[in-house]
C-alpha cells in the first residue's frame, strides 16, 4: 500500500482570535482558524501515516498562552494517535516554536534546525529533510542543504521548507516571486528529494519541474489579497518516486469582513490591481 503523507501549512492559530474577552465574538474569525487546522489533523489521524506542517504555525512569534495551549493540546491528542507529526518552522514563529512540555510527545518532531531524518513509515523509510524559515534564503538554501547529512537508503525523498519559490503567485494580480533575495532559486532544490512542500505561499499551488514544489497555502484566509481563493490541505501518496500523486482538500472558510469583500469586488471591477508591499507580506 502506497504511503499517505497530509501536508498542510500556515494555520496561523491565534488569528483574529480574542483571547481577553469572555463575550462571545461571532464577527472574529480566529475560531475558523482553530476548527480549519483540527480538520486537517483528524482527516490525518484517519487516513494518513505521517502529517507534516510546513510552518506559520501560529500567527505571532509570541501567540497568547491560551492560543499555545488549545494549539498543543490538539497536536498532542493527535500524535497520540500514533500518526507521527513534523513540523517545519516559519517566519511568524522567528523559525522557532513556543517551547513546551508538549513537544516532547514522541510522536511530534519540531525542526529547529535544518536536518534529515528517517521516517519508517511500516517497513517503508521516507527521508524527510527540513530548512525551517531563512531570511535572505537565496543561495544559502542550496548551501544549507549541500552541508546536511542526508538519509543514505530511503524509498522516497521529501524537502519541506518555509520559503518563496522562483515562479510562486500571490494575490489578486499572480504577482509572481522571481530572482529576490527573498526567494529560492530551482536549482537550489535539485538535491536529489521526489518532492518539495512548501508553507509561506498562502495560495495553493504546485510549481512542476524537477524537483516539483507544492505550495498547500494556508488554511484559512489572513488577507484581502486571498478573497478568491479556496484554501485547503494536500494529501501526497508515495507511489512511485518519481511521480507522487497530490490530492487538494478543500476546508470550509468564514465569511469575509466587509471591507474585504468591497476592495475585492472594486478591484474585479476595475480589472486593476491593488498591491503593495505590505499587503504582499500578508499573504505569506
Ligand atoms: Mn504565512
Amino acid at each position: 500500500m502506497a504511503k499517505r503523507v497530509l501536508f498542510f501549512s500556515d494555520t496561523h492559530l491565534g488569528f483574529d482570535y480574542p483571547v481577553r474577552s469572555k463575550r462571545s465574538a461571532p464577527h472574529r474569525r480566529g475560531e475558523q482558524f482553530f476548527k480549519n487546522f483540527e480538520t486537517a489533523l483528524a482527516h490525518g489521524v484517519e487516513h494518513c501515516d505521517l502529517i507534516i506542517h510546513g510552518g506559520d504555525f501560529f500567527h505571532r512569534s509570541r501567540p497568547h498562552p491560551s492560543v499555545v495551549d488549545r494549539a498543543y493540546l490538539t497536536l498532542v491528542e493527535a500524535a497520540s494517535a500514533g500518526v507521527p507529526i513534523i513540523i517545519v518552522p516559519g517566519n511568524h514563529e522567528r523559525s522557532v516554536l513556543p517551547p513546551s512540555l508538549w513537544l516532547s510527545h514522541r510522536f511530534l518532531t519540531v525542526f529547529g534546525q535544518p536536518q534529515s531524518i528517517a521516517m519508517d513509515l511500516d517497513g517503508v523509510v521516507v527521508e524527510i529533510t527540513g530548512v525551517p524559515h531563512l531570511n535572505d534564503v537565496r543561495g544559502q538554501m542550496a548551501r544549507t542543504l549541500a552541508e546536511l547529512p542526508r538519509v543514505h537508503e530511503a524509498q522516497h525523498r521529501l524537502c519541506v521548507i518555509h520559503q518563496a519559490v522562483d515562479g510562486s503567485t500571490v494575490g489578486p494580480g499572480d504577482f509572481t516571486f522571481f530572482n529576490r533575495p527573498d526567494t529560492v532559486a530551482r536549482h537550489e532544490l535539485d538535491q536529489n528529494f521526489d518532492l518539495v512542500l512548501s508553507g509561506h505561499i498562502h495560495r495553493h499551488q504546485l510549481l512542476p519541474g524537477r524537483p516539483p514544489v507544492l505550495h498547500c497555502g494556508s488554511t484559512e484566509r489572513t488577507s484581502r489579497a486571498e478573497v478568491a481563493e479556496q484554501k485547503g490541505y494536500a494529501v501526497i501518496e508515495l507511489e512511485s518516486a518519481a511521480d507522487p500523486s497530490i490530492t487538494f482538500h478543500a476546508l470550509p472558510m468564514t465569511e469575509l469582513p466587509e471591507p474585504w469583500r468591497d476592495r475585492a469586488a472594486a478591484v474585479a471591477a476595475a480589472g486593476a490591481l491593488d498591491y503593495d508591499d505590505a499587503h504582499l507580506a500578508q499573504t505569506r
